[in-house]
């Protein structure tokens, strides 16, 4: 094709790029206010500013009519009653909340909003509010020399996305998810923005495709969309944190994942019979190598038809399932929106005759082609069509499955735009609207009709969803997957950002395919990916049809030693990872984080990439070359200990760390904690005890809140669960390790905690609430036991 050669650069390609100008929406003319918002009237438009909370403003330009205050389905929280009061003068108008003060200049129509300090948090000068005739709208806002900018959901490239353009438009992409491939399969229009350690958020609240630009000017960012009002929200912070919890506040929080779904996934493109299914289960038995869930791709289906299975292929589904649950594993099989179009068929009759396909406006319906041939798509952004999806997922759960993966649900369609025709309609709950307007949404409806369906059917057990398309907002319903990555080193490294990144909007529960999916893996890479993988929250190893098969075991003794390792680590480490997702579930801040969200004063952490924490007190510092041994370590304030070693630290300095392969460096901060357990072949085995691994210091106090519950019902929406607040409190005589008051009623199978204490100093005593305790001494190590 030609623009894979030479000719793409062809100097008469290029035309001058210029753009047509923005209209301003001009001078304030008159400012009305009611209770909740105010309007003012421009010379060429609307702006309504109104709060959902004091910390949140959210401010929607209409060129042609006064704002319509109604969201996306991305926004599920009403808006709280704000106290705010309006001053003016000759220049402006001022709205003040007790979080922060709007400035509204008159003449042209700015804002700049500033937190109680009289920090700065967003400006607009020389541009602002604009708009085009086409339909597109625009906001323009200051950047300085040292801002920088997170987020964006699921990109490419490093962790800072300063001098980036990003486009959202949900988009199947195989190849080659090189750091300038954009779009991918996520729209999440969000991002952090970092000012001298001051975070404030904006989030850009509208699915047509948008765009964001940090890259063409120095002195301003902008982003805009295609169409529909430019609606958005700016989060004050003042810590990354903060902003995370303004962000999530509105979008949605995840629910608790089932336990199970936080173990370890082996998936191919494709286990193609029953056979094979359990002859890979029976393997990871063999071998002790823990595992929890097991994938069934496109082939186990009749013709790719959803809700089906293969009946030569896959003879006893049922069986099967129930079978390798009893062996501790789940299946979970891939579900795509494309119904194949076929007369014989009864999901296809249904959708037909209870209209639950998208159509054209004119009534034909829409059908595009994807693996089943010619397919219809359900129109999820109809309730009625919501419902109908989910229930047919009984077909599942009947057969005793949990979880079901959602892919392709951009929608792609194999074709030159591979998508949905854009003038496709949707009934989207009764305000119909073109593909155009609502495709970005298209992944996230399709999440929200599978979760709540899934939930519905299982009654009262948790599911888990995975998706691969999705936007602001959907940590509600699915885990994400990065999609079609390839097993490249270079694609080991933009994963880690790439998930930090989408932890920051909103996404906690996400991850790789570990091994790379396109491309031959090897056993050098697909240790170091299992090592990184052993710690992303969802660990997942794929690959793809007729590419170098990647279990733990295919590349010889010496690597499946080293990779079962790992897994089993991940299995050790799972009381932590939990109580990390209900952190997540309840403030809606990550699991897996880069520095920068704990450090934000520390520079060094901005533009740090190829290093992430687990919660506030883990660093993970995984090698991502082939053969390299060694690599620089860059530690923030404070000591840290080298899990294996012991070896010790000090932070606020790059140190060199050697790690051969069966080694991956994590670190934990001294004076902290983390809560882990012993190894099990699958979290469906009982967990015998619970085991600390203290870090003293000479000084400080570290407090966490311990979690635990069944893992897998929603029992602990009531008492059912287990908050243990635990605090750590050095100094150079002694350790005291104190278990705050329980709460909850959640009875685990573990009684007792076995403690051990690391990093001692000769002479530093432990005491356990405040009591002294012996215990045995080895080296600069402590072990008890005590009652939970
Ligand atoms: O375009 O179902 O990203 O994980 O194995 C191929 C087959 C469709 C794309 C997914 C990949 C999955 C594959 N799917």
């Amino acid at each position: 094709m030609l623009e894979d050669t030479s000719f793409a650069i062809h100097p008469g390609n290029n035309p001058n790029l210029s753009e047509t100008p923005y209209q301003d929406i001009g001078n304030i003319k008159h400012v009305e206010k009611d209770e909740e918002r105010y309007t003012f009237y421009c010379e060429n438009g609307y702006v309504t500013v109104t709060f959902n909370r004091a910390d949140i403003i959210r401010i929607v330009m209409n060129p042609t009519d006064v704002p319509s205050l109604k969201s996306t389905p991305a926004v599920i929280t009403q808006p709280e009653t704000v106290h705010k009061e309006l001053r003016e003068d000759n220049e402006a108008y001022v709205i003040s909340t007790s979080h922060l003060d709007a400035y509204i200049q008159k003449a042209p129509f700015r804002v700049r909003i500033q937190d109680k300090e009289g920090h700065t948090i967003a400006s607009e000068q020389e541009k602002g509010l604009g708009f085009q005739e086409n339909g597109e709208v625009i906001c323009y806002k200051d950047m300085q020399e040292q801002d920088r900018f997170y987020g964006f959901g699921e990109k490419t490239g490093f962790l800072d996305k300063r001098g980036e353009s990003y486009t959202m438009w949900n988009s199947d992409v195989f190849a080659p998810h090189n750091p300038e491939t954009d779009p991918l399969y996520q729209s999440i229009p969000y991002f952090m923005s970092l000012r001298d350690g001051r975070a404030h958020g904006i989030f850009f609240d509208n699915s047509y495709k948008s765009t964001f630009d940090m890259k063409t000017e120095t002195d301003h960012y902008s982003f805009r969309a295609e169409g529909g009002q430019l609606d958005y929200y700016v989060f004050i912070g003042p810590s990354p944190k903060d902003v995370i919890e303004q962000y999530t506040h509105i979008t949605g929080r995840m629910p608790l994942p089932p336990k199970w779904s936080i173990g370890y996934h082996q998936s191919r493109y494709s286990y193609q019979s029953e056979q094979e299914v359990r002859e890979v289960a029976n393997t990871f038995i063999e071998k002790d190598i823990p595992i929890d869930v097991l994938y069934l791709d496109i082939h186990y289906m009749n013709e790719y038809r959803v809700f089906t299975f293969d009946k030569d292929q896959f003879p006893t589904p049922e069986k099967m399932i129930q079978d390798l649950k009893n062996a501790g594993i789940r299946v979970v099989p891939i579900v795509d929106p494309g119904v194949k179009k076929d007369p014989e068929y009864s999901i296809y009759q249904e959708g037909v005759r209870e209209d639950h396909f998208c159509k054209y406006l004119e009534g034909d319906m829409y059908t595009g082609d994807v693996w089943p041939g010619e397919s219809a798509f359900p129109d999820f952004t109809d309730e009625r069509t919501r419902k109908w999806w989910g229930e047919k997922h009984q077909y599942y759960t009947d057969l005793g499955i949990e979880g079901i993966w959602n892919d392709m649900n951009e929608p792609a369609v194999f074709n030159e735009t591979k998508t949905m025709d854009t003038n496709v309609m949707h009934k989207n709950d009764g305000d119909p609207q073109t593909h155009r307007a609502l495709h970005n949404l298209y992944g996230l409806m399709m999440g929200e009709a599978t979760y709540e369906g899934m939930k519905e059917q299982l009654g009262g057990k948790r599911s888990f969803l995975l998706t691969r398309a999705g936007y602001a907002g959907v940590q509600r319903y699915a885990s994400v997957w990065t999609g079609d990555n390839r097993s490249f080193w270079e694609h080991l490294q933009m994963a880690l950002p790439m998930c930090m990144n989408l932890g920051i909007s909103g996404v906690a529960f996400s991850g790789p395919d570990v091994g790379g999916f396109a491309h031959d893996t090897n056993g050098e890479l697909l240790t170091r990916w299992t090592q990184v993988g052993a710690f992303t929250p969802y660990f997942r190893n794929h690959s793809a049809l007729d590419t170098a098969r990647q279990e733990p075991w295919q590349f010889g003794e010496k690597y499946e030693a080293i990779i079962r390792d790992y897994i089993q680590l991940r299995y050790q480490w799972l009381p932590q990872l939990y109580s990390l997702f209900r952190e997540a579930h309840e403030t809606g801040v990550p699991v897996m984080r880069p520095l920068m969200l704990e450090y934000p004063h520390d520079e060094k952490t901005y533009q740090l990439y190829d290093e992430f924490m687990i919660g506030d007190n883990t660093l993970i510092a995984p090698i991502m070359h082939p053969e390299v041994t060694d690599r620089a370590v860059y530690f923030p304030e404070g000591t840290w200990v080298d899990y294996f070693t012991g070896e010790e630290y000090s932070g606020k300095q790059t140190h060199l760390i050697h790690a051969e392969l069966d080694k991956l460096p994590i670190f934990i901060k001294k004076g902290s904690f983390v809560a882990l357990s012993p190894v099990r072949q699958s979290t469906m085995n009982k967990q015998d005890s619970l085991i600390l691994h203290v870090y003293a210091n000479d000084e400080g106090e570290y407090k966490t809140m311990f979690y635990d519950d069944d893992g897998e019902t929603y029992q602990y929406e009531g008492e059912e669960s287990l908050k243990l607040p635990i605090t750590i409190s050095s100094t150079s005589a002694e350790v005291n390790i104190a278990f705050g008051e329980k709460q909850g009623r959640f009875n685990p199978s573990y009684q007792h905690v076995d403690v051990y204490v690391h990093s001692l100093q000769d002479n530093q005593a432990i005491t356990l609430n405040g009591e002294k305790v012996t215990g045995e001494r080895s080296g600069q190590s402590v072990h008890f036991q005590a009652k939970l």
